[in-house]
């Protein structure tokens, strides 16, 4: 048997500055890709619609308070919840698009800069989910990001936090990471993100190209 991995659908992964256009981007990339013939699913975490999921939506709404360690277990058993799915996709040759992972998880835990939960500790749990091939990064300062329209209710959404988990954010970047300035127009970063996106998936379907695991 050949060792050569199997062409695959491409894991792709958002994350950036609160009001950097995540949601937007992902959206319109899934639509474009789907137009262009490629298989391809948009995700986001957290999965509200889960059991998991249903603790951190109360959680986020202020509906609940969990202790910091206890939530920060659930965001990422919530990544571990969706593993197999994900894992049965990307070798059914499906290209999933998804609105933040475990870097949005170990970014805002770390910024509470609580005793005990330093990165280290934060990246532990989501140490062997599978990697992204690529994470898209929406890079926008908090001044920028405030003048579009603010901050909305949810628990992390206030500017000295939001500061601290873009610190956060710029620690973890990798080889995988492409910086994409948020502050242009709409269709100027989906222009940049539908030619970066083609040749990752390109690239997975080609085949010969492991689903590699975090923090790898
Ligand atoms: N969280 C965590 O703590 N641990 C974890 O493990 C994970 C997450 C996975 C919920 O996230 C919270 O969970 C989040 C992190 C934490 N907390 N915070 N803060 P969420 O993904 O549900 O957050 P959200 O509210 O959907 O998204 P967002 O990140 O704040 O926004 P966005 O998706 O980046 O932006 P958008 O919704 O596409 O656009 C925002 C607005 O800007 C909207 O009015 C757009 O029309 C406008 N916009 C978008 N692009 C542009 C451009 N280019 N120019 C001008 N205006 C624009
Ligand atoms: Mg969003």
């Amino acid at each position: 048997a050949s060792t050569q991995p199997q062409p695959r659908g491409a894991f792709i992964v958002f994350e950036g500055a609160d009001r950097a256009g995540k949601s937007t981007q992902c959206q319109m990339l899934v639509e474009h890709l789907q137009a262009a013939g490629v298989a391809a699913e948009l995700w986001r975490f957290p999965d509200r619609t889960t059991a998991i999921g249903k603790m951190i939506n109360s959680y986020l709404t202020s509906q609940a308070d969990i202790d910091d360690a206890a939530v920060h277990l659930l965001f990422s058993a919530n990544r571990w919840e969706k593993r197999e799915e994900l894992l049965r996709k990307l070798r059914a040759g499906t290209t999933l698009v998804v609105d933040r992972y475990a870097y949005s998880g170990v970014a805002f835990t770390a910024a509470k800069g609580a005793p005990g939960l330093d990165r280290a500790w934060c990246m532990s749990p989501d140490e062997g989910l599978p990697a992204p091939d690529a994470v898209f990064f929406l890079s926008l300062t908090v001044e920028q990001a405030a003048a579009r329209g603010g901050y909305g209710e949810e628990r992390y959404e206030k500017a000295d936090f939001q500061r601290k988990v873009l610190e956060q954010f710029q620690a973890m970047r990798g080889s995988s990471w492409r910086v994409i300035d948020a502050s242009q127009s709409i269709e100027d970063i989906q222009q940049q993100l539908r030619e970066q996106a083609a040749a990752v998936v390109a690239r997975c379907q080609r085949g010969g190209e492991p689903i590699k695991q975090l923090w790898g």
